[in-house]
């Protein structure tokens, strides 16, 4: 098995090859790969020392799966050229998610979809993979009606160049821009671009990646996402209204028995998940959980997970392990 991660010096390619090597997914040949800028840099890895290759050549080695972290226009241009030689591709950017010819995957919740055929797989956005990994255990028992989400993200979902920002704003120097404002001491309610209808793309992807991933277009999804000065994870309060009425322990009990999820909810002991617990772990944390007074089969709930972790890398690599078990790499 020919392996290719691509955007291999980003802080998610950094994080996918940590869990490569602790989940101990196998391969053959390990390719690194990155933009024209870093060719010829050397990456050490599981003790071995890896030349940073460029897409072309990557391209000619034809792994039998990609896993790319290189952006949105990196993968709409080269996931295809892949695609064309056989790869498996992985992709973490927004490129073909919505595309009604691409499955979009969270393993434990629609791992089932996944076919010998598929070539480009879309990797969920970071902020909706944790909320449907932890509602879709919920929504098959209760089915999910509405859901009202605010998210606090953290620098790391922007990359690099953001925590250079926060770190150096730190230390007094603002000159680093990559947030329109100043993030340190602050809270910006834009993440990604601005759309027509006055939501951002980041909301926008919660609102229709969520109902491609539990198959549902009749639930409905509204959203606020916020950038903070935060490290280590992604937070979430999301308010879910039920089809159904719904058991506080049974939703403690459902939640505690499904796979990925770790109930941290005992606030008589100020246990709650947060995101410096949540880092460098593959778990997505919910706790915080009540019933809404105000409205009837309503929860709150509030979730963490490490953005880099389950939300982007460890989520790419279990596709990559659920097609190799399932014998759909050929
Ligand atoms: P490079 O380090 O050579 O710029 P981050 O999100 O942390 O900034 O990381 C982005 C990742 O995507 C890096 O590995 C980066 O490589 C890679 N990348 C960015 N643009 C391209 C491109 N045009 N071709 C290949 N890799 C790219
Ligand atoms: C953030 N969610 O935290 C973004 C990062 O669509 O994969 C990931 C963007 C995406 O800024």
């Amino acid at each position: 098995m020919k392996l290719a991660v691509v955007g291999a010096t980003g802080l998610v390619g950094q994080e996918v090859l940590k869990v490569i090597k602790e989940r101990g997914f196998e391969y053959d040949e390990l390719f690194m790969v990155a933009s024209e800028r870093s060719v010829g840099k050397k990456l050490e890895f599981k003790g071995k020392e890896y030349e940073v290759i460029g897409l072309d050549k990557a391209v000619s080695l034809q792994p039998d799966i990609a896993i790319f972290s290189a952006g949105g226009s990196t993968s709409l241009e080269w996931a295809p050229k892949f695609e064309a030689v056989g790869t498996i591709v992985i992709d973490n950017s927004s490129a073909w998610r919505m595309s009604p010819k691409h499955k979009l995957v969270v393993p434990e919740v629609n791992g089932d979809v996944l076919r010998i055929d598929d070539r480009i797989i879309a990797n969920p956005n970071c902020s909706t993979i944790q909320m449907v990994l932890a509602l879709a255990p919920l929504h098959k028992k209760y089915k999910v009606k509405r859901i009202v989400v605010s998210t606090y993200q953290s620098v790391t979902g922007t990359g690099k160049a953001a925590v250079d920002q926060l770190m150096s704003e730190r230390s007094g120097d603002e000159s680093t821009k990559v947030y329109p404002h100043k993030i340190d001491m602050n809270a910006l309610p834009h993440i990604d671009v601005f759309m027509d209808n006055g939501y951002t793309k980041e909301e926008m992807k919660m609102v229709n990646e969520t109902k491609k991933i539990l198959q549902d277009d009749s639930i409905q999804v509204t959203a606020t996402a916020v950038r903070l000065p935060v490290m280590g994870g992604h937070s979430e309060a999301i308010n879910v209204e039920f089809e159904k009425d719904y058991d506080l322990n049974e939703v403690r009990e459902i939640l505690s028995n499904s796979a990925g999820i770790v109930v941290k909810d005992d606030v008589a002991n100020n246990v709650y998940p947060m995101p410096l617990d949540a880092q460098g772990k593959d778990e997505v944390f919910v706790g915080r959980l009540r019933r809404d007074e105000s409205q009837p089969n309503t929860l709150n709930m509030w979730v963490v997970a490490d953005n880099l972790r389950k939300g982007a890398a460890t989520n790419a690599v279990q596709i990559a392990e659920y097609m190799a078990v399932n014998n759909l790499v050929y």
